[in-house]
């Protein structure tokens, strides 16, 4: 049965053993080889494998020695590894699994075995990233929740001593929502929502910027490097943008659509500040915003 193009990726320095993995595994999936750990090291940053089979005695780096650096890197930590070796001693084996290896399988193999294991650790490593997407995303809108959120501030903002990047953050609350849901109802408030989280994705710069939700009605964006001024414009954008949406709010209403009111903050590049610090500015800021009439951006 062909498992939806999952990328395997065998190293082994033997290109015997290669055409015979090529040979068991080649119609279930895409099937890499690296005849080396420096070439595995290359295809595997260019595009990271569901799993790996790996080889032990290899010339130049060996097999324990390629899973180690794969295992000190975070952008390659989870990948699955299975040894495949000669060795079969126990204590190899112990050495292999111990690693983080998720398995060890010694030659020669039983080619029924080896594809059954291949294609359970292939099942597992789906449902963990199923797992890990659905722990750091908000049901909702499809935005990152508020554990992301609190993991990335973490990250970005380390150690005082540390000389650390500038941050720009945008905190949003959607105005006088309350009566919006109680003219409307809670379905038509949560598609409210959903659009405006459409806004908020939109706005941001790349990979490394993040809009998460915060609360019920409240946005929050992380942008690594920014200056204060490019977080203003950023938050201008999305309020201008949220307004344009033209979403008809109820006549009690401040506004006669949707909008934002939204506090900034910003923390400059070489200066700590501890996340609750960075967050209560951005909350005051927000506080501004409503006290100064709603729908529109105060830091
Ligand atoms: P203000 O302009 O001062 O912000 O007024 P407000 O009415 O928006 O006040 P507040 O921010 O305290 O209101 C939050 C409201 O957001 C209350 C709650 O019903 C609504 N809300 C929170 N989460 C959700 C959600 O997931 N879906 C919907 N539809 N409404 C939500
Ligand atoms: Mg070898
Ligand atoms: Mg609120
Ligand atoms: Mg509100």
């Amino acid at each position: 049965m062909m498992i939806e193009s999952s990328y395997v990726l065998v190293v082994d320095d033997q290109m015997s053993n290669i055409e015979l993995l090529g040979e068991l595994l080649g119609d279930d999936y895409d099937i890499r080889f690296a005849l080396d750990a420096e070439s595995a090291l290359r295809l595997i940053a260019q595009q990271a494998p569901e799993l790996i089979l790996l080889d032990v005695m290899m010339p130049v780096m060996d097999g324990y020695q390629l899973c180690a650096r794969l295992k000190a890197e975070p952008a390659t930590r989870d990948l699955p590894i299975i040894f495949l070796t000669a060795l079969s001693s126990p204590e190899e084996e112990t050495r292999g699994l111990e690693a983080g290896a998720v398995d060890y399988i010694t030659k020669p193999f039983t080619p029924a075995v080896v594809r059954a294991r291949v294609r359970n650790h292939i099942e597992l490593k789906r449902s963990k990233d199923i797992l890990l997407a659905l722990s750091q995303t908000d049901v909702l809108t499809g935005l990152a929740n508020r554990r992301f959120l609190f993991d990335r501030l973490a990250s970005l903002l380390p150690d005082p001593e540390e000389h650390s990047r500038s941050l720009g953050l945008i905190l949003t609350d959607v105005d006088d929502f309350k009566l919006y849901n109680d003219s409307f109802g809670h379905p038509a408030g949560d598609l409210c929502l959903q659009r405006i989280a459409g806004v908020m994705r939109a706005a941001l710069r790349s990979q490394g910027d993040l809009a998460a939700r915060y609360g019920g009605e409240e946005f929050c964006c992380l942008l690594p490097d920014a200056t204060e001024e490019l977080t203003t414009q950023i938050a201008e954008r999305i309020r201008r943008e949220v307004e344009a949406l033209k979403i008809p709010h109820c006549r009690q209403a401040r506004h006669p659509h949707v909008t934002l009111s939204i506090g900034i903050t910003s923390k400059p590049a070489g200066q700590h500040q501890p996340i609750n610090k960075l967050l209560s500015l951005a909350d005051q800021a927000l506080y501004q915003a409503k006290a100064n009439g709603r729908n529109r951006v105060e830091k």
